[in-house]
């Protein structure tokens, strides 16, 4: 009797993104048969059987089939916006001179604070929507604008919730210590000291958090704060991340690959050692264009480095009201090209399966396989670079979230 599917796409042009095969994994004449949201075939139409069974059959007219996108690093949820702050920018201040005369993230933390849990899933939708509506089938989304336990739950609690409200998959990262709050003195032992007693384990317990990040840097917490705070997500049974050597090389990257990291993030001023401790680790390099363009960096992560050590390189958005109010991975893309070099297969990668294998999802999404989700994103091209050589154009024709 002949195999019966949900759906078929058939006439399309698949970039598989598969690791075992060289470039995109392309496949001219390819098919996709999904059952119950997986991929059940992607391969070749040739080697598919003829006499397949669909309830529905796509023609896909010789469009490129990629994976669903992935932004594995984004503060989607938060309230206010800091358009302000961009003037004063604009009139010379600089990032870290406003983060530390008071603005910055505590002011969003401010806003984040006064904001319902509705009102922060209200004014997280459009962002999510304009991520979705350029292919995005997982986001991450961190906390990190609450800085107590109740305003961090809810923003949690609010990010799970837009995974509710959309067909996309959300992941939450619990960011407590992305900086000090106001109340706090400037107390910055004694803030981590409640993050790791109380509010990390109260998110934990609440299951609200997929892993746990922290922001290490200067201005923020150091090497000795975060490893009390990866200790205890470890003890919790949490994966970390780290937002690692952004603004200055505190060797992050060491650290994060010392804890067996997810990820390490934004890696501006990492050095080589940094890079081949990560590649030992299996840590993720998610690099951060939208941030690096946005706040006028120069210093650009060892994209070198990362290939030379065989550190897999994802690229996010890092949408953020601070330093990356950025809600298309199209672009992230175009910039991660156009400012770090990285090739079109590095991009097309990075969103895809490496930004899989950055939120410990690679079993389940990234890639054009049989076994995972059948989450697919449909494009009008003629070939797979022109997703990242177009700046400000979305040529998305369909987008599959779990087979629907
Ligand atoms: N690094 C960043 O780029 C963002 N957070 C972080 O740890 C900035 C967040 C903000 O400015 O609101
Ligand atoms: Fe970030």
């Amino acid at each position: 009797m002949a195999e019966r599917f949900d759906r078929i796409w058939h006439n399309a042009r698949l970039a598989t993104m598969r690791a075992d095969r060289p470039d995109l994994g392309e496949i001219e004449h390819g098919v996709i048969a999904a059952r119950d949201g997986r991929i059940v075939y992607a391969g070749a139409q040739a080697d598919f059987p003829v006499d397949a069974d669909a309830a529905d059959r796509i023609g896909c007219e010789g469009r490129w089939i990629t994976p669903g996108l992935v932004d594995c690093h984004t503060h989607l949820v938060y309230g206010g916006n800091r358009a302000h702050e961009f003037e004063l920018r604009l009139k010379g201040a600089s990032y870290e001179e406003i983060a530390r005369a008071g603005g910055g993230i505590v002011s969003t933390v401010a806003a984040t604070r006064k904001a319902s849990e509705a009102e922060l899933v209200a004014s997280a939708l459009p962002r999510l929507d304009a991520l979705i509506g350029e292919g995005a089938t997982t986001v991450e989304i961190k906390s990190g604008y609450g800085l107590d336990t109740e305003t961090e739950m809810r923003q949690l609690t609010a990010a799970r919730s837009l995974g509710h409200q959309r067909p996309v998959a959300v992941r939450t990262s619990f960011l407590g210590a992305h900086a000090l709050p106001p109340e706090a003195d400037g107390d910055k032992d004694r803030y981590i000291n409640h993050v790791c007693r109380e509010m990390l384990p109260a998110v934990a317990k609440a299951g609200l958090a997929d892993a746990v990040d922290a922001f290490m840097e200067g201005i923020a917490f150091s090497a000795e704060q975060t490893a009390l705070v990866f200790e205890t997500a470890s003890e919790l049974g949490l994966p970390v991340k780290l937002h690692a050597d952004q603004l200055s090389n505190l060797d992050g990257a060491a650290l994060a690959a010392k804890f067996s990291a997810l990820s390490a993030d934004h890696l501006e001023h990492t050095d080589e050692a940094g890079a081949a401790a990560m590649a030992k680790a299996g840590t993720v390099a998610v690099l951060l264009p939208g941030a690096f363009y946005f706040i006028r960096e120069t210093q650009k992560p060892p994209v070198e480095a990362f290939r030379k050590h065989g550190v897999p390189m994802a690229l996010a958005t890092d949408c953020n009201p601070g330093s990356s109010p950025l809600t298309s991975l199209l672009l992230a893309m175009n910039m991660g090209a156009t400012l770090f070099r990285m090739t079109v297969a590095e991009c097309l990668t990075g969103v895809t399966r490496e930004g899989a294998r950055a939120l410990g999802v690679i079993h389940e999404t990234g890639t054009l396989e049989a076994g995972k989700w059948c989450d697919l994103a449909i494009w009008d091209i003629e070939r797979p670079a022109e997703l990242v050589y177009r700046i400000g154009f979305n040529p998305l024709h369909r987008r599959v979230w779990r087979g629907q």
